[in-house]
């Protein structure tokens, strides 16, 4: 009997190749190999695409610590018939079937391509695949369009200037004009970036211009965010079956334990062990618990989101929830905060692993 052949897709060009490397490692190790067969294909930094082994061990090729995609031994592609979807084999310079593929596991985002492209290409293919669609995931990755939608859904979302590419080539002397109405500290953010890379707190106005060149680098296109006085507290969402509505786990907490780091960012997240910082359920009441779950479904629903995400939103002293941030590509190891807060919700990572898979399966992808 066949099973259902699930394509785990990871690495790729973005800053967070080797976080998707471990990502995938996680799931490969815990998906259910009763009901599921695995195809594990890595991308390398340049965009190559490689079908591995099925051991994780073997893809930390020629580097040190840190798993990375650099040998193209068996390059494949996927073959875009509207029908069915195949994983095609490149070597020996001819093209050859390598099976059927039924779910693709995207593991993938960050700035270069993974922005909704890659589900593009998956719906180019036919092929259905797990996690938010491609308007969802273009909007996930912008921190300002998700405030555009958030707020015309009404939520609260925090003061902020957006500083694109013209208007900083063109006029940058305006464009910090406009960032004076905001109150400091201002964080300076890349407005699509996969991780925290690029992101400047910066608290007098002097320090300003060169937060925003150094968030340029990531994207032309900057974010400037007032901070916002109060807790971040966040929940994970899951899409409900059928008729069955979206549900938000118990909310969690981050609080930054005194390590130096002055705010969330890359190396508290990856390298210090995402979890650590995280209490879950977050202490609350009754009634905020309540109400910042039923805000995260809304969340998710306001920007189309499918599959999974994760939300963000800041608790102030006066009770007020500020949304922060929605990812539909939340982290995904064991150890980080969806699984974990899911976990405490009572559904573990073998369990959302199934459920994404059977969403995805589900879904009408092009003209089927
Ligand atoms: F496919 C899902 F489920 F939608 C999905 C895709 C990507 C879940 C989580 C992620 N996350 C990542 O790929 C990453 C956070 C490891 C970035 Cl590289």
């Amino acid at each position: 009997e066949r099973k259902p052949q699930v394509l785990l897709l990871f690495g790729g060009r973005s800053s967070e190749h080797s976080v998707s490397c471990v990502t995938a490692a996680g799931v490969m190790h815990a998906i259910d190999r009763e009901r599921f067969d695995v195809v594990p294909v890595g991308i390398t930094r340049q965009g190559e695409w490689t079908l591995l082994t099925e051991d994780p061990q073997d893809w930390a090729l020629n580097t040190g610590s840190l798993p990375e995609i650099s040998d193209v031994d068996n390059p494949v592609q996927l073959s875009t018939d509207p029908n069915k979807t195949s994983l095609m084999s490149l070597s020996k310079s001819v093209v050859s079937e390598l099976g059927e593929i039924d779910v693709v596991f995207p593991l993938l985002h960050g700035p270069f391509g993974e922005d909704g492209s890659i589900q593009g290409m998956l719906e180019m293919a036919g092929v259905s695949y797990v996690g938010s669609g491609i308007a969802a995931s273009a909007m996930g990755m912008d921190k300002h369009f998700m405030k555009v939608v958030f707020e015309s859904a009404g939520f609260k979302v925090g003061p902020y200037e957006v500083i694109t590419n013209k208007q900083w080539l063109r006029d940058s002397d305006s464009a910090l004009q406009r960032c004076e109405r905001l109150e400091y500290p201002l964080f300076v953010k890349p407005a699509r970036a996969g991780s925290s890379v690029g992101i400047t707190k910066v608290d007098v106005p002097s320090e300003l211009r060169d937060a925003i060149e150094v968030a340029r680098r990531e994207d032309p296109k900057v974010i400037v965010e007032q901070g916002i006085i109060g807790r971040e507290i966040e929940c994970g969402v899951l899409e409900g079956r059928g008729s069955t509505p979206s549900r938000a786990s118990l909310p969690g907490e981050i609080s930054v334990a005194d390590n130096g780091h002055t705010f969330y960012d890359f190396e508290a997240k990856y390298v210090d062990g995402a979890a650590a910082n995280l209490s879950c359920p977050a202490q609350l009441s009754d009634e905020a618990t309540a109400q910042i779950r039923e805000l995260a479904v809304k969340a998710f629903d306001a920007i189309d989101a499918e599959g999974l995400s994760r939300v963000d939103f800041f608790y102030t002293p006066e009770g007020e929830w500020i949304i922060n941030e929605i990812n539909t590509m939340p982290g995904f190891t064991p150890s980080s905060m969806y699984p974990q807060m899911w976990a405490k919700t009572g559904i573990d990572y073998r369990e959302l692993i199934d459920e994404l898979i059977a969403l995805a399966s589900e879904r009408r992808i092009g003209l089927r």
